[in-house]
């Protein structure tokens, strides 16, 4: 018995819906597709020549590695003639990326960090991509407008995690489901169904190396954390994917705050926090900026950074209390 594959189960969650017209279960094949060809590249960068960076920069001033233009250029060359998208937006490219005319426009916008945490590359530390999906009424024209929209509207998010397996987790609204890659079938296999995040955790990651920059807010929760009797331990990976992904299955808080250096914090709104935010919420964990519910963010530009604070419910209220309360 193969198993559940995501094409079948995304069958099987379209008919419930009598008029849904396929082309979002189309679309989401088209998104697996791109994350097996990525997998297979990312599992072998280190047999072919795809290791090192370029020594060109994205839109942000970093140094882009390949594999980070090749999961980019993967994405972008799957999906856009399939017919579902009205126009993209990747961390790689500044401006939206609009479909081309020969290709029929549909009524979607996928935005994507095509590969998160591609600094630990060449290191072998796991890496991810992160999508976002909004709907674009009558295949909208893909103006800037359309994709500076809070959290709350998008129809589906999740992540694809390269790790010691491949994994793709996702949210449509109705829960979050994990599928890990048969790499010998070539399949996504259900394998963590209607994932929940334990209320509570004893995992805290945070950036200790930026400590000299925390506000007091931040700097008395990880304080009460390190105290807390329960023992809470310290794990903190540098790829979000990886660290927000062990928090969901084992409960804990992912942190990385607005500091004295990174005013807006570091992380990207729209393709990193909103559908990360998705995806927690969804599983019964939460996601603020220490002020504010991410989802509930009005984007005003396409690359803006947010703070981040994510995971099991109770911890993220408690560093919410210690963040309202700081003195500044
Ligand atoms: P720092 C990777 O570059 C990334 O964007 C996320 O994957 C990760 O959580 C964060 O930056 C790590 O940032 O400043 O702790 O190295």
């Amino acid at each position: 018995m193969i198993g559940m594959t995501l094409t079948k189960f995304l069958l099987e969650e379209q008919r419930r819906y009598p008029g849904s017209t396929g082309n979002f279960t189309s679309l989401f094949a088209d998104l697996v597709m791109a994350a097996k060809i990525i997998s297979r590249e990312v599992n072998r960068a280190g047999l072919i020549d795809i290791l090192g960076a370029t020594g060109g920069k994205n839109t942000h001033g970093e140094e882009v590695q390949k594999l980070d233009e090749f999961a980019n250029k993967t994405i972008i060359n799957t999906l856009e003639n399939g017919g579902h998208l009205a126009g993209m937006a990747s961390e790689e490219s500044e401006n939206i990326i609009k479909i081309d005319g020969k290709y029929p426009k549909g009524n979607y916008l996928l935005l994507f960090d095509p590969l998160d945490g591609s600094s630990n590359i060449d290191v072998n530390i796991s890496v991810g991509t992160i999508f976002s999906i909004l709907r674009c009424e009558g295949g909208c024209d893909a103006t800037d407008k359309e994709f500076l929209r809070p959290g709350v509207d998008q129809v589906a998010a999740g992540y694809i995690l390269y790790g010691s397996s491949t994994m793709f987790v996702y949210t449509t609204g109705h829960g979050v489901h994990g599928f890990t890659l048969d790499p010998g079938v070539g399949e996504f296999l259900l394998s963590h169904e209607n994932i929940k995040i334990p209320e509570k955790g004893k995992i805290y990651s945070i950036n200790e190396g930026n400590s000299r920059y925390w506000l007091p807010g931040t700097s008395s929760y990880i304080e009460k954390v390190k105290r807390d009797e329960k023992g809470f331990t310290g794990r903190y990976v540098g790829s979000l994917v990886s660290d927000f992904h062990r928090n969901l299955l084992k409960g804990g808080i992912f942190l990385y705050p607005a500091d004295a250096k990174s005013k807006k914090g570091k992380l990207r709104l729209l393709y990193e926090a909103n559908p990360l935010s998705f995806v927690v919420e969804q599983a019964g964990g939460r996601a603020s900026t220490g002020d504010k519910r991410i989802l509930d963010i009005v984007p005003e530009e396409l690359h803006q950074r947010t703070p981040l604070i994510i995971g099991s419910r109770d911890d993220v209220l408690e560093a919410e209390g210690f963040w309202r309360n700081q003195k500044v």
